[in-house]
């Protein structure tokens, strides 16, 4: 697929997908959902990529949320089919066996807020702006906005955002669990890359144990989601990886890792 809403870039083993509409501070229409869901697939495929960056292009936004003027006149059924696909291409990100990063460089209003949450983590710069105005133009959030933010924020803060409409900063974001990182805008990438190279070099069997045993054991039981993890935990011992690991750590030196 081409692309003309996004820009794809491999390096080192990490994917960099950039939202790229910046005269609409790269607000997602159905197009770039499209590219990401392609873009997304490809990060999944490919067994050179181990860890995949979200950001946006400018220093201003990272997603303004889902384009308002094509959403302006959906009927019922073009919202479902918008709506739809985006849940599909966020789920993707978030149970995909590879780690990923939001970087999120200014606005991440709505639909931007909440990919970021699809997102492993989010690491954001200094200008960062987070929110779910929907409710301002007669929407409630589409995209897990009353979800995931609940799951990650808590109840009464996901209800301040959703229902009154707040924005907050990056330190606010942070202070609250939303955000793992805070960096002064010209270091996010860089300390993004940084992270994320080093998530790329890690024994990446586990790496996937890890994802899937929080991501399926979160809504499990505890005694249910122990036993998951006991089965993912099992399982690393039958990579290499696990027994390079813990020969390196005998033997005192650093590990070298293959990925399984
Ligand atoms: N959509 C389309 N264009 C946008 C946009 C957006 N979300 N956000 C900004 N733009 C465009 C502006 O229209 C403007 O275009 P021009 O006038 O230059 O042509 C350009 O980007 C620059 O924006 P501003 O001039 O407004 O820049 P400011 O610095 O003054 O303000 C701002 C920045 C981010 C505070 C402001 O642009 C703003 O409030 N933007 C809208 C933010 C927002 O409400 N986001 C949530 C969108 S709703 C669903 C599926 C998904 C969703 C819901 C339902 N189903 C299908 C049911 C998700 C919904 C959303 O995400």
């Amino acid at each position: 697929m081409e692309y003309k809403n996004i820009l794809f870039d491999v390096e080192d083993g990490v994917a960099t997908i950039t939202f790229n509409r910046p005269k609409a501070l790269n607000a997602m229409n159905a197009e770039t959902v499209a590219e990401i869901f392609d873009a997304a697939t490809r990060c999944k495929e490919d067994d050179s990529i181990k860890a995949i960056i979200l950001t946006g292009s400018g220093d201003k936004a990272f997603v303004a949320g889902a384009d308002i003027s094509e959403m302006q006149d959906m009927r019922p059924s073009e919202a479902l089919a918008f709506m739809e696909k985006g849940h599909e291409t966020w789920r993707l990100i978030e149970t995909m066996p590879k780690p990923s990063i939001a970087a999120i460089n200014g606005f991440a209003l709505g639909g931007g807020t909440e990919i970021s949450l699809a997102c492993d983590m989010r690491f954001a710069s200094e200008n960062a702006r987070f929110g779910q105005p929907e409710i301002m133009i007669g929407l409630i959030p589409g995209w897990g906005g009353t979800q995931r933010l609940t799951r990650i924020i808590g109840m009464g803060r996901a209800k301040e955002l959703v229902m009154a409409g707040v924005q907050i900063d990056a330190q606010r974001a942070y202070d609250i669990g939303l955000v793992n990182r805070v960096y002064p805008a010209d270091q996010l990438m860089e300390e993004t890359k940084k992270f994320a190279k080093k998530l790329a070099g890690m024994p990446g069997f586990a790496i996937k144990m890890a994802k899937h045993s929080i991501n399926f054991g979160y809504d499990l039981s505890l005694d249910s989601a122990n036993r998951l993890e006991t089965e993912c935990c099992a399982q690393c011992f039958s990579t290499d990886d696990q027994k390079e690991g813990m020969k390196a750590f005998i033997e005192k030196r650093k590990p070298n890792f293959v990925g399984y």
